[in-house]
């Protein structure tokens, strides 16, 4: 499920990630593709307009042009829609009763979706969760229904209720009456297929629903059909009232269009997937895992908060800058000092300082003694701070005493700040060193 769709779009992600200047055409170019992308994995048109619209108005924004990391940001607006589309960001589960009371479900769908198979999947799901579960037999037009449903509750070990009548009401009455006698905690009733919307077949679902009363109505839609089953869904949802989706055949190949627009068309959460024959492939759906893979990373949510780390990236930039064109003062080196201790680490500082990796070594540097630096800036008048080179033996006595430290303790600093500008500069003049920073600032 999903190849040909996740396919185009994860190339569009590795087209964008780690780009550091994109502009407006390059994004209507990628949505242009994504568009593309939806359609072929027949994606309902009205929704791939709406997932079309809101990417590129929050993409050709301002905040992401202007960023550090615009390919980043661009492939989180993506994620966070496909997320959208496929429903909230967490799982949606069966909203039962509590136990003493019966909790009912009802499986609708069309001919061959996977209802009965979903309603035994879903009492053994239940049943491994500790409740007591009946299943009812109510599709009384396939000769072969009551006895596949038979079959299927003795593998799970679940009883079976069924009615000798015709009417599907009849049996949900049965078994309601029957599963409240029996202290039983859920109650799934099997209907019978239709190939498509008849009056008659409608009618008489929407009595069975009026008998029961169900905690759960849920559309089993089987993920090969399609575009039809998104408006078979819409239907059902209108003249009975939904409160879910089981999207089955999950495992399937298949282009994924109906997983892609029911959410959206139908305002209906997909609860559960169907993900193979046996009793026990039935998953939660969860939309945030399906994005990802969409996309086509398993760890597009890393790179989401990569992205919003942006903002410490942006100061570091402007720290680069400032090291480059040989500004770089004490107050500088002081907000450095607290970057680290914010990071709690060093290595991630070194990272920042051009040059500064193979230079210093991590083990040289101990915390301690940045507490002792900070507390010598701290010191210092904001004059300074700004011209270290007027700090003359009397200043440095004042200074050692203010902080607390001696007066060799200010004179080390200062020879490690005196190296450390040196470093810079002379990085700074390297060509190659010049070309990655143009190009971190997207220049
Ligand atoms: N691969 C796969 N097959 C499934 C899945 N769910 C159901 N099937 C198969 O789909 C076929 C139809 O499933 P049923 O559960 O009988 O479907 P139904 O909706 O009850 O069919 P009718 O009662 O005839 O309307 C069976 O062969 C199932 O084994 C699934 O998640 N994956
Ligand atoms: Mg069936």
């Amino acid at each position: 499920m999903f190849d040909s769709i996740s396919e185009k779009f994860s190339s569009v992600v590795r087209s964008f990630s780690g780009k550091s200047k994109i502009t407006e055409k390059n994004i209507q170019d990628a949505v242009e593709e994504i568009k593309v992308a939806l359609l072929e994995a027949d994606v309902n048109l009205r929704v791939v307009r709406r997932f079309i619209n809101h990417t590129l108005s929050e993409a050709t924004g301002e905040k992401v042009l202007k960023s550090i990391d615009p390919g980043q940001q661009f492939v989180k607006i993506v994620y966070d829609k496909m997320v959208d589309l496929l429903g909230d960001v967490e799982h949606q589960d069966l909203n039962l009763k509590g136990p003493d009371t019966v909790s009912v479900i009802l499986m609708m769908g069309l001919q061959g979706s996977g209802k009965t198979t979903t309603a035994a999947k879903l009492a053994y799901r239940l049943k491994k969760q500790g409740r007591k579960v009946m299943l009812a037999a109510a599709d009384l037009v396939r000769p072969a229904a009551i006895l596949q449903l038979q079959i299927l509750g003795e593998k799970v070990g679940v009883p079976v209720f069924t009615l000798d009548t015709k009417e599907p009401a009849k049996v949900a009455k049965g078994a309601l009456d029957a599963a409240k006698k029996g202290l039983y905690d859920v109650l799934i009733v099997d209907t019978s297929g239709r190939m498509h919307l008849d009056e008659h077949l409608m009618n008489e679902i929407k009595g069975v629903h009026k008998v029961l009363n169900p905690d759960e109505t849920l559309f089993v839609a089987d993920a090969m059909t399609g575009q039809n089953a998104v408006s078979i869904a819409s239907e059902f949802e209108e003249k009975v009232g939904i409160t879910g989706v089981v999207l089955s055949k999950f495992d399937s190949d298949t282009r994924g269009g109906a997983a892609l627009s029911l959410r959206s068309i139908v305002g209906k959460p997909i609860k559960f997937i169907g993900v193979g024959e046996k009793i026990e492939d039935l998953d939660p759906f969860y939309p945030e895992r399906i994005a990802s893979r969409i996309l086509g990373m398993g760890d597009v949510v890393s790179l989401v908060e990569k992205a919003q780390e942006s903002i410490n990236q942006e100061d570091a930039i402007k720290m680069q800058k400032k090291m480059s064109s040989n500004t770089f003062d004490l107050s500088d080196y002081l907000e450095q000092l607290d970057r680290v201790n914010s990071m709690g680490s060093i290595d991630k500082l070194i990272e920042l300082i051009p040059g500064a990796k193979g230079n210093i070594n991590e083990d040289d540097i101990d915390m301690g003694e940045m507490k002792r630096e900070k507390a010598i800036i701290q010191s210092m008048t904001f004059s300074e701070r700004t011209n270290y080179h007027i700090l003359g033996p009397t200043r440095r006595k004042r200074i050692a005493k203010g902080s607390g430290t001696s007066v060799s303790e200010v004179n080390r600093l200062m020879k490690k700040f005196e190296k450390m500008r040196l470093m810079m500069k002379k990085v700074a003049r390297n060509k190659k060193y010049q070309a990655s920073m143009l190009k971190n600032l997207g220049m």
